[in-house]
């Protein structure tokens, strides 16, 4: 675990100056400060976001996702072991939401444990997930841009699947890794959470227990069924056959009319992208196989998820999200930035304090009240 900075004074300019400099310059500690400020979102992170901007867009995001206890963990320490063989630089974001700091901790000793002495080529940290059950927290993308920019070649993302926030993994990472293992239940658990629906490649983990082989064949079975008849969901390429797109991807309705929720939570780009009549060829989700805890099938893994990457730019695919994940990005700054004037700068705290006595005896509504405060602080 990188130790946590203290949060100090208000940042100020020249701090902030002199902050991105030691950054620049490729300073851990100045790495894990920054971290903490977006993490926190103290004053100045959005500017220090700012400054970072132009670096980030280089690094290979990768979203490793699924149950408690399927190994999440085992594969990304061996993940960053593999990478780290071939001279990439790391960085690990881990959300856990069951015990955010030991959660995180165990992950580094895990890796440390493997590593002789401190290897400056990995940067761990952990995150709590804000005010759900998993899923990630709040500013986990905007921390991987940070890794992003000090030149991370790949950045993994740990997040407990739990059917929350599915689209909101799948938007932050480049690939989403969905691992599952043999235990009773886990494909249907996944249909349920909506695994199904992020999953660019699966890991059926702990293959070195029964019945992994009939979990990798269920999960194959699944994906054929999704692929052979309907046509691809809002934002989701599903393989499309060895002809071209199915009939009903050209001569469908906008992707978008079907699904608003999905088309909408992972940015319009992917509806439009159903429409076009020169779909790129589709990728087709592999099911792989490992022992995390034994190394076994990882260097597979990471094959796949270099062919995953190789795919997202040729298809046009890796543009397209992170197009969807600038858009997101301004529309969060605005919601940042728009609830800071209502609360704060014009009042609204104010005026809802005074609505309280009529909201409880009922002669107001929440949704009165809320007008009220839009129109006479922003209106
Ligand atoms: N038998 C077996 N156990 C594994 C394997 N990978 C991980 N484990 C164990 O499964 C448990 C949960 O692993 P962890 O990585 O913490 O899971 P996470 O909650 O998904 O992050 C740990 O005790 C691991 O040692 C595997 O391939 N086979
Ligand atoms: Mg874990």
């Amino acid at each position: 675990m990188e130790p946590r900075e203290p949060a100090g004074p208000p940042a100020d300019g020249a701090r902030l100056a002199a902050l991105l400099e030691a950054f620049r310059a490729g300073r851990r500690p100045a790495l894990a400060r920054v971290i903490s400020l977006v993490e926190d979102e103290r004053p100045g992170f959005e500017a220090l976001l700012d400054e970072l901007h132009a670096a980030t867009g280089r690094a290979h995001r990768i979203g490793i996702t699924g149950p408690p206890g399927a190994g999440k963990s085992t594969l990304t320490a061996a993940l960053v072991r593999r990478f780290r063989e071939g001279g990439e630089r790391v960085g690990v974001v881990a959300v856990d939401p069951t015990s955010p700091f030991t959660g995180g901790a165990l992950l580094g000793d895990r890796i440390r444990m493997h590593e002789v002495g401190l290897d400056d080529g990995v940067f761990i940290r952990s995150m709590a997930s804000r005010g759900s059950l998993g899923g990630l927290a709040v500013s986990t993308k905007e921390v991987a841009d940070v890794m992003d920019a000090f030149g991370f070649e790949r950045i993994l993302i740990e997040t407990v699947g739990v059917g929350q926030s599915e689209l909101e993994i799948a938007a932050a990472a480049d690939t989403t890794v969905v691992v599952l293992v043999p235990e009773s239940g886990d494909s249907i658990q996944a249909m349920k959470a909506g695994l199904m629906e992020i999953a660019e490649l699966f890991v059926v983990n702990k293959a070195d227990r029964p019945g992994a082989q009939r979990l990798a064949r269920d999960i194959e079975m699944m994906l054929h069924l999704r692929t052979g008849g309907a046509r691809p969901k809002a934002g989701r390429r599903w393989e499309v056959g060895h002809h071209g797109p199915p009939a009903g991807l050209a001569a469908g309705p906008p992707a978008a009319a079907a699904a608003p929720a999905a088309a909408d939570a992972a940015g319009a780009a992917g509806a439009a992208d159903s429409a076009s009549p020169e779909a790129p060829p589709g990728w087709e989700i592999p099911v792989l196989q490992t022992v995390a805890a034994e190394g076994k099938g990882i260097a597979e893994l990471a094959a796949a998820l270099d062919a995953h990457r190789a795919w997202l730019e040729r298809s046009g695919a890796l543009s397209r999200k992170r197009r969807e994940r600038l858009a997101g990005r301004v529309r969060e700054a605005v919601m940042r930035t728009a609830a800071g004037v209502v609360w704060r700068e014009r009042g609204g705290a104010a005026i809802l304090e005074e609505a309280l006595p009529e909201l409880e005896s009922g002669r107001t509504s929440p949704y009165r009240v809320a007008a009220r405060i839009v129109r006479e602080t922003l209106g």
